[in-house]
């Protein structure tokens, strides 16, 4: 799987990533929640961050002044990628963080509407897959609508601010049946909560399809085209302003010692 891997800026931690970061990161340094998304055109609708909260995550020394919060497993594969400055074999890794510590910390989001959104729980973020950080698109993603839709439902049970998950959702990219597929198919398939994995999986499918084979952007540089013909474009530009990288997934195959 070939990612795009966005850097989210740290622009103020929550007070327990605050505690647990004091003293390991060097002044003038920047960290970057760095999620993989395999649909760069949608993020001008980004409205948040998710993280697992029982995740553990590494803060890892990109470079001089870089600093990703990323899972080890997505380390060791950056590192050997050659994405970071030097060639690290182990990832230089300035600290531990879990994900509860980081929710309500604020990040830059590239390209979306809101500019800066807050990183919030979500259960179902797995360890195994990109790099345990999750962008979150509600307009266009069936369990981020279900997932952000439930935040703002139980705020409290998941010690949240209300508001962080209330951000509004724009319409970016226009299909036959919707502007806001994801939201549309998340009530047509009567999902009630993150936990219908079964039906966000069908819709989840259900929109790579229609969003990428019919669908238009709505907005942005490239408002009009269609998605199939805009995504690289916006990843290109993503790329090329410093704010993204190309991330890919090793396949998850079973090698044969046997030979
Ligand atoms: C933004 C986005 C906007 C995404 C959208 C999807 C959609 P997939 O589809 O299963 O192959 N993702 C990335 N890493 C993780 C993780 N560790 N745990 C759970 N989810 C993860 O996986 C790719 C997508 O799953 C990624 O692309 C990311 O969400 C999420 F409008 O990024 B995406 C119809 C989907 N729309």
């Amino acid at each position: 799987q070939e990612y795009t891997a966005l850097k989210l800026k740290v622009v103020e931690w929550a007070p327990k990533a605050a505690e647990a970061l004091k003293g390991k990161i060097p002044e003038g340094a920047s960290v970057y929640l760095v999620p993989a998304t395999l649909r760069p055109e949608t993020m001008y609708g980004q409205t948040c961050c998710f993280v697992g909260p029982a995740l553990k995550y590494g803060v890892f020394k990109a470079s001089e002044k870089e600093y990703f919060v990323i899972t080890e497993r997505a380390a060791k594969n950056m590192a050997f990628q050659g994405i970071f400055e030097k060639d690290f074999t182990i990832p230089d890794k300035a600290a531990d963080i879990v994900g509860s510590d980081m929710i309500g910390t604020l990040v830059d989001a590239p390209l979306s509407f809101h500019g800066q959104v807050r990183v919030l729980p979500m259960d179902t973020v797995l360890a195994t897959k990109g790099t345990g950080v999750v962008t979150s698109v509600p307009s266009d993603s069936p369990d981020d609508f279900a997932m952000v839709t439930e935040l703002a439902k139980k705020a409290d049970f998941y010690g949240i601010k209300k508001e962080w998950a209330e951000l509004e959702i724009v319409p970016i990219i226009q299909t036959p049946t919707s502007d806001l597929l994801a939201p549309y198919l998340v009530k047509k398939l009567k999902i009630a909560s993150p936990k219908d994995a079964k039906q966000l999986l069908e819709a989840k499918e259900l929109a790579y399809k229609e969003g990428f084979y019919q669908g238009v952007m709505k907005v942005g540089d490239f408002a009009g085209e269609k998605v199939e013909i805009a995504k690289p474009k916006v990843r290109e530009q993503l790329l090329k302003a410093g704010q993204a990288f190309a991330y890919s997934e090793p396949e998850n195959k079973v090698v044969s010692r046997s030979g």
